[in-house]
């Protein structure tokens, strides 16, 4: 496995090339006495260089140390769409995340200050054999969170968060759920089948992995099979935000009314990017028009924060239908907030605006 010490390398060379560049003590704090990892900056080593990990972290083959990671599930053979390709998400998202920096600017978040985090890679899936996936994926997620490290896992089809709910559900109990979907993924079966993107929180709810009365989903709407697509989730407790409910408006009271819901228990995030609208997204399989803005989609993220959050994932990113590669960056960003709002991360106080209105 690649490791970052490549990067460190690439830092020490261009350093002896070019020693008239402010080093700012960067690459001792790198080096020594750092008390956390910290991503590469392009100052360091220009974005186009290096090895694409999420977010330019150092990469580690486990968990051991770490307080939150990013993990890839390249796995699509569960899509029920006719648009595939979300095998391919995890690759594009870390590509594209090398655009970001290490400080959330806008919410005052400092999560390389206050959390040790790396990529950890990607579970390596059976291209053929979903039940097999089902197992690979359980069995790979539950080592990392065994010592309490928090995933935030890079899809990947939808059917992955059935696995991950299992480890979960066996670290922590029934988990509330923020689930941000244009569906609510509750099928019974798909072509007889029990195991697909279109049916992992039926199979959790079944296998009593969620704590239904705190699962939330956000962004539903499109057309359906028929008139009581989403009433399976509700007759369990599942609580219920089509879109529409949602337009025009901001999700700061919303969000404020979930946190009360979810409580002091654990909760973990679920964001199908077909949430968005796919002006915003294109690149997915499952289009429906109408979707939540980004803007929308980073208030339910950072609407988060305070919540016991236990992981989080973003599935269904299909780089060969994104232009341009807007909704791997929009995903880069999304999981970036995701993990801003991982309990323990420190605030800092954000820049104001200097008018009023
Ligand atoms: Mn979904």
């Amino acid at each position: 496995m690649l490791s970052h010490r490549a990067g460190y390398q690439l830092l020490a060379v261009s350093q002896r090339l070019l020693p008239a560049l402010p080093t700012r003590g960067i690459a001792t704090s790198l080096l020594t006495s750092k008390k956390f990892n910290s991503p590469l900056t392009p100052d360091e080593v220009p974005r186009a260089a290096g090895f694409p990990t999420m977010l330019r972290l150092p990469m580690q083959s486990t968990a051991d140390g770490l307080d939150a990671c990013f993990l890839g599930i390249p796995m699509d053979n569960g899509s029920y769409a006719h648009r595939t390709g979300a095998r391919m998400g995890p690759r594009q998202i870390r590509c594209e995340s090398c655009l970001l920096r290490p400080h959330n600017t806008h919410t005052g978040a400092a999560p390389y200050e206050s959390l040790m985090v790396a990529d950890v890679g990607d579970v390596s899936v059976n291209v053929f054999n979903i039940e097999a996936n089902i197992n690979i994926i359980h069995q790979h997620v539950a080592s990392i969170i065994s010592d309490g490290c928090k995933p935030l896992i890079m899809g990947g089809d939808h059917t992955i968060s059935y696995p991950i709910l299992k480890a979960m559900k066996e670290k922590y109990g029934p988990v509330g759920l923020v689930h941000l979907d244009a569906h609510p993924d509750t099928s019974k079966t798909t072509f007889g089948e029990k195991i697909s993107n279109a049916t992992p929180f039926r199979l959790a709810a079944e296998e009593g992995l969620l704590d239904c009365e705190r699962v939330v989903i956000i962004g539903l709407r499109g057309s359906g099979n028929s008139p009581i697509d989403y009433e399976y989730g509700r007759n369990l407790g599942f609580k219920i935000v089509p879109a529409k409910y949602c337009w025009y408006k901001s999700m700061a009271p919303l969000m404020a009314q979930v946190r009360e819901l979810m409580g002091d228990a654990p909760v973990y995030i679920t964001f199908d990017i077909d949430a968005v609208d796919p002006g915003y997204a294109p690149g997915t399989g499952t289009h429906e028009i109408g979707g939540l803005t980004s803007i929308q989609a980073l208030e339910i993220i950072r609407g988060c924060r305070g919540m016991k959050i236990v992981g989080g994932d973003l599935v269904e990113v299909s780089p060969m239908f994104d232009v341009q590669g807007a909704t791997s960056i929009l995903a880069a960003n999304f999981l970036f907030e995701m993990l801003c709002v991982l309990p323990g991360v420190v605030y800092k106080d954000p820049p104001g605006s200097d008018f009023e209105f």
